[in-house]
């Protein structure tokens, strides 16, 4: 038996996004976005679920907030939806909206919990995509009078903000691969949006400085890691790019302000040319206080030219277990991606942001969830994550996504990622052994192995 032992004043949290868990979609004056109008499209969304109630955690947030405090985590992570601050994205700002936002960081200080804000987890104002969406430059000027309109109100309250929560999910995965909204299938659109929402990210940066918004400001990109199949050089190339366009694509120039050049240039050869404007790199490259990871899969792969795919990489099946959503698990991958950070980028303070798993396990004849496979997978990469804080690297807290089953986007709410089981007929939650699990790690900080 060993005991793995976490720093002290390691931060022990759980995350959620708006459209996720809020419901709600039309009270209190609320917007459309773009996830009401692409789960109203056939066909993009499982069975068409869509956002419309979710979690309705909208109202019940208090119960939820005491649920938290019970499982005895330090930190809630979750984001606000633009569209209930400003419903048309550009005009004028709803009170109701942010009134929701204090009540719900009112309750979190009441029970001692710590809130981390992430101003974008995807629900874009649908009137702003009407105009181009992150395609229009323009919307980088409406995201940052937002950011303003969100660090004036809730200032002294929030002390943890990140801007963007998965810049490739936002760009790559919406508007080239299309599973996400608005559903494009463009290269040029996906670069053309990672760079206007990197743009949005450094403005916001600069912004939150010289408001003198008092507390820490991060970004919370995905991450995966891909290890080529063997050591020749093509396989290593071609590792490194499908890695890359999700890592380095939007860690480089947010931690160095440059793009990784092999990667510009393997776009150029595809046909995608990136528009850099004057003062754009600065900007991008703003200091910030905190990097943000969300970990979650993994893969081997090595060089195949008739691939079909973008990078000319084919991900070699090795046996691995998966998930119930079909990822690989893979938690030397995030051990593997936290020392990368550390060796590129130095001593960044890193929260990881999100990490958690995909099982579908319900209520059993006791009444109780047991989902031993969440808690093998969580067991196992918050031991990554220990290792890598014994290699130096600068982990100051660890998310697990999430606090409970919610709207799991593309596959509405047939995939469960909770640590709560949430019935969506009766919104009756019941914690599950993870939950417990989660508990006992939160309380003690460390875990015997
Ligand atoms: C996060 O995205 C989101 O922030 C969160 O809202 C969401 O609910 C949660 O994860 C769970 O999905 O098909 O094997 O190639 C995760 C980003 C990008 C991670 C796609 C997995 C595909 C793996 N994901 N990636 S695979």
């Amino acid at each position: 038996m060993t005991i793995v032992k976490f720093p002290d004043h390691f931060i022990w949290g759980a995350a959620t996004a708006a459209f996720q868990v809020e419901g709600a979609y039309k009270e209190d004056g609320r917007g459309m976005s773009i996830w009401d109008t692409f789960s109203r499209t056939p066909g993009k969304v499982f069975e068409g679920d869509n956002g419309d109630v979710a979690c309705d955690m909208y109202h019940l947030y208090p119960e939820d907030i005491k649920r938290m405090a019970d499982m005895g985590i330090r930190s809630y992570r979750f984001s606000v939806a633009w569209p209930r601050i400003i419903p048309d994205g550009s005009g004028a700002v709803n009170e109701k909206g942010l009134a929701f936002y204090h009540n719900l960081v009112d309750e979190l200080h009441k029970h001692g919990i710590e809130p981390m804000l992430t101003l974008y987890h995807w629900d874009l104002p649908q009137a702003l995509q009407d105009r181009g969406g992150w395609l229009n430059r323009e919307t980088i000027d409406h995201f940052v009078r937002y950011a303003e309109t969100v660090f004036n109100s809730l200032r002294g309250k929030v002390r943890f903000w990140a801007t963007f929560n998965e810049p490739w999910c936002i760009s790559f995965l919406s508007h080239y691969i299309g599973a996400h909204a608005p559903g494009m299938t463009e290269l040029q659109a996906g670069v053309d949006v990672a760079h206007h929402v990197l743009v949005a990210h450094g403005r916001t940066v600069q912004l939150f400085r010289k408001l003198g918004i008092e507390g820490q400001i991060g970004i919370a990109p995905n991450t995966e890691w891909q290890e080529p199949y063997s050591d020749k050089e093509e396989d290593i190339e071609a590792a490194y790019r499908r890695s890359g366009y999700l890592n380095e694509w939007f860690l480089r120039p947010v931690m160095t302000g440059k793009y990784p050049e092999k990667l510009v240039e393997w776009f150029r050869g595809k046909g995608a040319e990136l528009k850099i404007e004057e003062g754009d790199m600065e900007l991008i490259g703003s200091k910030i206080d905190f990097l943000g990871i969300n970990y979650y899969t993994g893969g081997v792969g090595r060089y195949n030219p008739d691939s079909g795919d973008l990078f000319d990489y084919e991900e070699v099946p090795m046996g691995w277990d998966k998930t119930d959503i079909g990822w690989n698990i893979y938690p030397q991958g995030l051990y593997n991606v936290l020392t990368y950070i550390k060796r590129e980028f130095g001593d960044i303070a890193i929260y990881i942001t999100e990490n958690g798993a995909c099982y579908n396990d319900g209520p059993s004849a006791d009444g109780k969830v047991h989902d031993t496979g969440r808690v093998e997978y969580l067991r196992k990469h918050v031991l990554q994550v220990h290792r890598a804080i014994e290699s130096g690297v600068n982990v100051k807290g660890y998310y697990c996504w999430s606090l409970m089953d919610n709207f799991e986007w593309a596959y509405g709410y047939s995939m469960r990622f909770g640590l709560i089981y949430v019935d969506y007929e009766t919104q009756e939650r019941i914690p599950k052994d993870s939950y417990r699990w989660y508990r006992k790690l939160a309380q003690l900080n460390w875990l015997e192995v």
